[in-house]
């Protein structure tokens, strides 16, 4: 038998073992702590978790890929990003996560988003393993034809390390309906099959499943509806605050509107706007998903109900829920606190590890409702798991049938948390709830198949 003390000094060591053996990766190292640290109940309850071996294994990748990715831009001048794919846990199924294309990607930030997704994808209770990948690569001010030519290239490389039973990729942060065409074109040119399970978020046409686009910031919205149901309370009415303006933050809007709250925020990394009317959305899709342009656009086009604040911290914004939809630790302590002061119910991530440990631990402290991002926002994968479902199936579903499938699965990700909380004496605790419960079904299927 092992005490909970005694597991908990276990992971200590290990989580010293972790910093030491990959160094210079402090985002894998916060998501390693974050989720490590509260595993030490349910380690002391079910002494298989004890085996030597399990959770060392858990935290260190199956298969890592780095390689080269030349492309040439319009004027002909060549440049050679670095591209990444990290093949984390097959336990539970295909290694499934999206690919990044942003300046700041680095094998630190792949490895934390990888590990992530172990636990996001088996909350789903759909059959995917983790994984994650991307690039340096930045498409800001590229052209479609640039964007093309790196795709292209990107997938040269990538093809070989994927297939629909093996890894399928997907969109995160600068990648979305655009680049996953082009990866799929070159996927489909180098192997001549039509193989539509290799990559989700395809487009409605052409293998994409309807409510794909819409999927991970519909479902936050839903976690966040379940976690205010917990406290007698529904969106209608509430204020909410959103940061981001891509695709989890867009279609965050567009479902608080339609549960009756409202989002007076919009955000990118040039500031945020707020518009005290609440977001124009078919303004916002307008600048964003079509002209692809910046957030003062709107704030300019808006009239007088917004304004934009260059830099800024949209946290200072006053909000009975807020929705980080942007990146990772965007949400710091100060931003905490004032939130708190001004109130704030719930928060819920849309991004992934948007909040800051020391602002989690505040939020939680002040009893405001927070879920973690591996719940909250798993609605996106769970789609894409839907997907390839279609996919394998050569079907496509009504997108009625898409949300409601979508909502049961956020349904059952936050009853699983909140009971799983309970069961450790952690009642309300959602980032508990969440890592642990991800915890168990990963962990058994590793048990279940041997050393590998
Ligand atoms: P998009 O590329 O569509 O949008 C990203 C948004 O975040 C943009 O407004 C961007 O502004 C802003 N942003 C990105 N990096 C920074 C930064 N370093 N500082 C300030 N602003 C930044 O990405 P998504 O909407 O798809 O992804 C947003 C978050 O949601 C990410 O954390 C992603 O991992 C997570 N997520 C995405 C899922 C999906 O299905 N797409 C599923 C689950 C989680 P700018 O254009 O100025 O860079
Ligand atoms: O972080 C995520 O869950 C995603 N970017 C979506 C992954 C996917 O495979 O749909």
């Amino acid at each position: 038998m092992t005490t909970r003390s005694e597991s908990r000094t276990a992971l200590d060591h290990l989580l010293s073992e972790i910093e030491h053996r990959n160094p210079a990766q402090p985002e894998f190292h916060q998501a390693a702590h974050e989720v490590l640290e509260t595993l030490a109940p349910v380690i002391a309850a079910r002494p298989e978790y004890a085996e030597p071996g399990l959770v060392e294994r858990l935290v260190e990748p199956e298969r890592q890929v780095i390689f080269r990715v030349p492309w040439q831009d319009d004027q002909g001048r060549v440049h050679v990003n670095r591209g990444f794919r990290v093949e984390f846990n097959s336990a539970l199924g295909p290694y499934k996560g999206g690919l990044r294309f942003h300046p700041s990607v680095n094998l630190g930030v792949i490895k934390f988003l990888g590990f992530e997704q172990i636990f996001k994808n088996a909350l789903t209770g759909l059959g995917i393993g983790g994984g994650k990948g991307g690039s340096d690569f930045d498409p800001h001010g590229r052209s479609d034809a640039e964007v093309m030519r790196f795709c292209q290239s990107f997938m040269t490389e990538l093809y070989r390390h994927i297939g629909e039973h093996t890894d399928v990729p997907a969109g995160d942060i600068g990648v979305g309906g655009r680049e996953i065409g082009y990866l799929f074109g070159q996927y489909r040119r180098i192997t001549n099959r039509w193989e539509a399970g290799v990559l989700t978020g395809k487009g409605a046409g052409w293998g994409g499943s309807l409510i794909r686009p819409e999927a991970t910031g519909y479902g936050n919205v839903l976690f966040a509806a379940a976690m205010m149901r917990e406290r007698g309370e529904d969106l209608e009415g509430q204020t909410a605050v959103v940061s981001g303006s891509g695709n989890v933050a867009i279609y965050t809007i567009e479902k608080l509107a339609a549960l009756g709250a409202n989002a007076v925020t919009c955000s990118d990394s040039s500031g945020y706007v707020v518009d005290e009317k609440g977001i124009d959305l078919d303004l916002l899709k307008q600048i964003k998903e079509v002209e692809r342009g910046r957030v003062d656009v709107y704030a300019e086009r808006r009239g007088s109900s917004a304004r934009f604040v260059p830099g800024g911290s949209v946290w200072d914004v006053p909000a009975d829920l807020v929705l980080p939809s942007a990146t990772q630790n965007e949400l710091d302590e100060n931003a905490a606190a004032t939130l708190i002061r001004n109130g704030v119910k719930a928060v819920s991530e849309g991004a992934n590890m948007p909040t800051t440990p020391e602002a989690v631990h505040l939020l939680q402290q002040a009893g405001v409702a927070f879920g973690p991002g591996k719940a909250a926002n798993a609605g996106g994968v769970a789609v894409s798991a839907l997907e390839m479902a279609q996919n394998h199936a050569r079907t496509s579903w009504t997108a009625a049938r898409v949300e409601e499938e979508l909502t049961h699965i956020m349904n059952d990700i936050h009853t699983t948390c909140h009971e799983t909380a309970e069961r450790y004496d952690a009642p309300g605790d959602y980032v508990t709830g969440a890592n642990i419960a991800g915890f168990e079904r990963v962990a058994d299927a590793m048990l279940a198949q041997g050393v590998i």
